[in-house]
């Protein structure tokens, strides 16, 4: 039997009040085992937010500037890779038309103390959310600069109380091959799956996408929730994720998989690098001027520690 997807506009659920949210947000640490004002949840270095009003903007973190000019939004929204929506990078927007992302469930597994299934609508909420404008570099040599709204990464982590023997996380994006036009269309094996070590994953910079410009991330970029890792090539940050766990071991990757030679696991941004494409230029999307590349996408400061 077919079953037919609501559109967008016909999923006009209700905005919640803060006051219904703050009630969400209390019964879903009791659903999840936590006691009110759990530690684990306190955003690190302060009291816990509780700016859980979802129709409020996400306040700008501003330790996180550009160099350059913001990439056009309308640019951003028609230039993707989401291989499994479409290959053509101005027809993935097109094919993410009516894709399906609430409700959304989360499987958190692995090397954990427990299991969990997470609600993606409730992630944000829980741990607050903050605006950062990242660059964004993809192996191919082009470039964007864009504001994400989202959390750390490491807050997730933290949430999911990986044991100690747990060193690295794997992601998994959505195996949703009815709704991804693209599925079939390459002899790629999806879902797309990528990983990064908990050093990694829980350095400052690792972040957990929901909104892009100040609005909820439409799904060509990856909705509900995507990573984004902006000192390494576009492919490490996994969109539409559906799982996630912790290893001992280091999983396999996606292009790693693919093309062992080319794509490396740790795969910083490297201005030194000519596989699979030389990497000294980047072409911003939309004004195409022609940058030299900075190593680790200029974010050695933050990250150079993790590699020595
Ligand atoms: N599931 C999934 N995630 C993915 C990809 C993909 O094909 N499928 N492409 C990656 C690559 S190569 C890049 S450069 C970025 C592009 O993100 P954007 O379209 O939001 O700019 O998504 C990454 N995440
Ligand atoms: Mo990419």
């Amino acid at each position: 039997m077919p079953v037919r997807i609501p559109r967008p506009w016909e999923r006009n659920a209700p905005e919640a009040t803060p006051e219904g949210v703050w009630r969400e947000r209390r019964a879903l640490l009791r659903a999840m085992g936590y006691g009110l004002g759990a530690a684990a949840l306190a955003p690190r270095g302060g009291a816990a937010q509780e700016t859980a009003d979802p129709a409020s903007p996400a306040a700008r973190n501003p330790r996180y500037s550009l160099d350059r000019p913001l990439t056009e939004e309308d640019v951003a929204a028609r230039f993707n890779i989401f291989d499994e929506l479409a290959g053509a990078k101005d027809e993935v927007w097109r094919a993410a038309e009516g894709f399906p992302t609430d409700p959304w469930k989360i499987h958190v597994g692995g090397q954990v103390r427990r299991q969990r299934t997470l609600d993606a609508s409730e992630l944000g909420r829980l741990f607050g959310q903050e605006e950062r404008l990242y660059r964004h570099r993809c192996v191919e040599t082009w470039a964007m600069a864009v504001p994400w709204t989202g959390f750390p990464l490491a807050r997730l982590v933290e949430l999911a109380e990986p044991l100690a023997k747990a060193r690295f996380v794997r992601f998994v994006s959505a195996a949703l091959p009815e709704q991804m036009p693209g599925w079939y269309a390459t002899r790629r094996v999806f879902p797309y799956y990528e990983a990064l070590s908990i050093e990694e994953a829980t350095n400052e910079l690792a972040f957990v996408a929901t909104g892009i410009y100040g609005h909820p991330l439409p799904p060509q970029h990856g909705a509900p929730l995507r990573l984004v890792v902006p000192w390494k090539y576009g492919f490490k940050s996994a969109k539409s994720i559906a799982g996630i766990a912790f290893t001992t071991e280091r999983p396999p990757t996606f292009w790693s998989d693919l093309s062992p030679d080319r794509y490396d696991f740790l795969a910083n941004v490297d201005p030194t690098a000519v596989e699979p494409w030389p990497q000294s230029h980047e072409t911003m999307l939309g004004t195409d001027e022609r940058r030299e590349t900075l190593p680790f996408n200029g974010y050695g400061e933050m990250v150079a520690s993790l590699y020595r």
